[in-house]
């Protein structure tokens, strides 16, 4: 209901409107935070109770294109397959899609491709979400600011707010209890030697959905009180390194941004561990990396994956260590 209001709220005199076209489509990157969202201060508008910062990932994200169709139900096709419209999928996709509409709206067909690889368990979610929002925009031609797309992205899901940019965003947490103070921005820096490395580990579902391994974290973990000032602390060290390009700054906020909120998350009751065993000896072999001179850091999301953060210039000594990584340059023009 508080979901409704928002986009009442911000489409005005727009809502309840036609399409202005018969199809659109629009895409959006994934992002990865560097420093992490972890924690909701209210659950149903997607509200975190920290800021955070990501950066998107080029030209790997999702394509949402939405067609409007003379029959009487949405049909939604996932990288080309048609889906159930009762699964987790469709489910989820409608019930956003369902906020946008009004008695006339007509039914979709809705194509949604990832060129992400869905096996680094990364948020495919964020891009989609965001997507699904400018594919909306572009059919009705509603023209809202960023911000405002930043903001409805967010109801779909939280991080899917930092996907309305590429490059570097600072998603800014806000204090209204409506939310509209709290969407992405741009930080509008560029730095083209930056790479990203998908070490994967494991392709299997999430055990826990992290909407509720936050929410655990939060009730359970005696740490979680010392968050917020960490992430205070790293969002700081993130940008004056993004704005003088030290790397060794940025890795090791980085990187210790995600080993603390892994350890809210051990710490909480039952305790949530997303590693594998592999994925702590690949910890391991990183430090012993780094000990050996090579600027080599990690971050790690709630899955066992890692995605290691490096300069172009290291690229072939990366590769020597983790030959199966995919690379991803998110400066680069491609
Ligand atoms: C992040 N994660 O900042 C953090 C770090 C996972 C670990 O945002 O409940 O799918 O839809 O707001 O955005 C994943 O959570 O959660 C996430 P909801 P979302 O990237």
């Amino acid at each position: 209901v508080k979901k409704y209001e928002i986009v009442r709220t911000i489409l005005g005199e727009r809502w309840n409107t036609a399409p202005h076209y018969t199809i659109k489509s629009a895409f959006a990157p994934t992002n990865i935070a560097l420093c992490k969202y972890w924690g909701k201060r209210d659950e149903e508008l997607n509200l975190p109770l920290t800021s955070s910062l990501s950066i998107s990932l080029g030209s790997k994200g999702t394509t949402t294109e939405l067609k409007i169709s003379g029959k009487s139900d949405d049909e939604i096709y996932l990288n080309g397959g048609l889906m159930q419209n009762d699964s987790p999928f469709c489910q989820n996709l409608l019930e956003f899609l369902n906020l946008f509409r009004y008695e006339q709206t007509p039914r979709f067909i809705i194509h949604t491709n990832s060129n992400v690889p869905i096996a680094a368990g990364l948020a495919s979610s964020a891009s989609g979400f965001a997507s699904i929002v400018l594919a909306l925009d572009g059919l009705y031609d509603w023209q809202l600011s960023q911000d405002e797309l930043s903001i409805l992205a967010r109801l779909g899901s939280g991080s899917a707010c930092r996907s309305m940019w590429q490059g570097f965003v600072h998603w800014h947490a806000g204090i209204r209890s409506d939310g509209m103070d709290s969407h992405g921005e741009s930080l509008r820096a560029r730095w083209p030697e930056f790479c990203i490395g998908l070490l994967i580990f494991s392709e299997s579902e999430k055990a826990i959905p992290s909407r509720v391994a936050m929410q655990r974290t939060i009730t359970t973990s005696a740490l979680y009180q010392a968050w917020p000032s960490k992430v205070s602390r790293d969002l700081a060290a993130i940008k004056q390194a993004i704005g003088n390009k030290d790397f060794q700054l940025l890795g090791k906020a980085a990187e210790s941004n995600a080993t603390t909120m892994h350890a809210t998350m051990l710490s909480a009751w039952p305790p949530i561990i997303y590693s594998v065993p592999e994925t702590l000896v690949a910890m391991q072999r990183i430090w012993e990396l780094r000990n050996e001179g090579l600027q080599i850091y990690f971050t790690q999301d709630a899955g066992p994956n890692l995605k290691l953060l490096f300069l172009q210039r290291d690229i072939d000594n990366v590769l020597a260590n983790f030959p199966s990584i995919e690379i991803i340059q998110p400066f680069a023009i491609d």
